[in-house]
């Protein structure tokens, strides 16, 4: 395991000392004597794990899990009480709390070595699986799921902030055509510069782009009217066209295009995002029948 940050909180100095000496040669083992202490810590660096005494002054360990637990940020670090109070119920309090784990003092240096290198491998495995479920794997771009999720969390904040929020549906042009020319090993090699121009073409890190489904993709443009999404989406378009990937049976042009449908909501119209939806998917229809290669609102 490669040098993980763990931080560890106790009142009690020699506690420290020791599990400085039973972690720090393989972990990176950070300090703090009281939960305050500890807060300007996690502000700086999120650490990978924390061991967590619970009998201290001012905030105590059972209320400092209830604290970084109710937090988005903080809720997924991994706890593990260290602690000498050693009844049932304490223990179960502990876990109940949501501590992973619960070792009781006096302690065996090998067990804390093992229960911590443990919990890192888990915390680890779950980071992975948490980003494999919301990738796409051919274009790395958030997936159809990713997606959903995001759109909840753009509109919650779009209708807080009385700001309006648009998508697009940009679908590749006669695709199949190309897979049937090109071969779909060359197919997939052109989602992948299609996805990289539409990531690209985006403005920052609140705007966001997803495979939408087979060569569909989706971008929630977030703080965004329709001239701003149409001019946007138009970008994409010729960026798209600009990179001359030859597509000698297209029905648009010898290269590969896209179409794109654009759909609005504002704070004086807001609406549900399968309604959002269903308006670009209408839109880029249109986009298609009116001979493709364009945008439609
Ligand atoms: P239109 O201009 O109306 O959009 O026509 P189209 O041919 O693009 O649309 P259609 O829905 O008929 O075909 C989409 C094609 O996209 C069919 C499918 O084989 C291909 N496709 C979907 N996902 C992938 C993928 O991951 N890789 C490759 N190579 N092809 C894919
Ligand atoms: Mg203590
Ligand atoms: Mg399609
Ligand atoms: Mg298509």
């Amino acid at each position: 395991m490669d040098e993980a940050f763990i931080l560890v909180v106790d009142d009690q100095m020699n506690t420290i000392e020791t599990l400085g000496e039973v972690l720090g040669d393989e972990l990176d083992v950070h300090f703090a004597l009281s939960a305050e202490q500890a807060l300007s810590h996690i502000e700086r660096q999120l650490p990978e794990l924390i061991l967590l005494d619970i009998m201290m002054p001012e905030i105590d360990g059972f209320k400092f899990c209830e604290i970084l637990k109710s937090k988005l940020e903080t809720r997924d670090i991994p706890i593990i009480f260290i602690s000498s109070l050693s009844s049932p119920e304490q223990e179960t309090r502990g876990l109940e709390a949501g501590a992973v784990d619960y070792i009781i003092k006096p302690f065996n240096a090998s067990i804390v070595r093992a229960r911590v290198h443990n919990h890192l491998e888990l915390k680890r495995t779950k980071d992975l699986l948490r980003v494999l479920s919301q990738t796409d794997v051919l274009t790395g771009m958030a997936n159809r799921r990713r997606l959903f999720e995001l759109l909840d969390q753009v509109q919650d904040r779009s209708l807080r902030l009385a700001q309006p929020l648009s998508i697009l549906l940009i679908d590749v042009d006669s695709f199949k055509q190309y897979n049937d020319l090109y071969g779909h090993i060359a197919g997939d090699v052109c989602l992948q510069r299609v996805a990289g121009v539409i990531q690209s073409s985006l403005r920052s890190v609140t705007d966001v782009a997803a495979r939408y489904g087979g060569e569909e993709f989706c971008c929630v443009l977030e703080n965004s009217d329709q001239e701003l999404a149409l001019q946007i989406a138009e970008r994409i378009r010729s960026s798209i066209e600009a990179l001359q990937i030859p597509h000698l049976n297209s029905a648009v042009t010898r290269c590969v295009t896209v179409s794109i449908g654009v759909a609005t909501s504002t704070p004086s119209c807001r609406i549900q995002h399968a309604q959002l939806l269903m308006n670009a998917d209408k839109a880029l229809y249109a986009a298609k029948d009116l001979g493709r290669n364009q945008v439609r609102h």
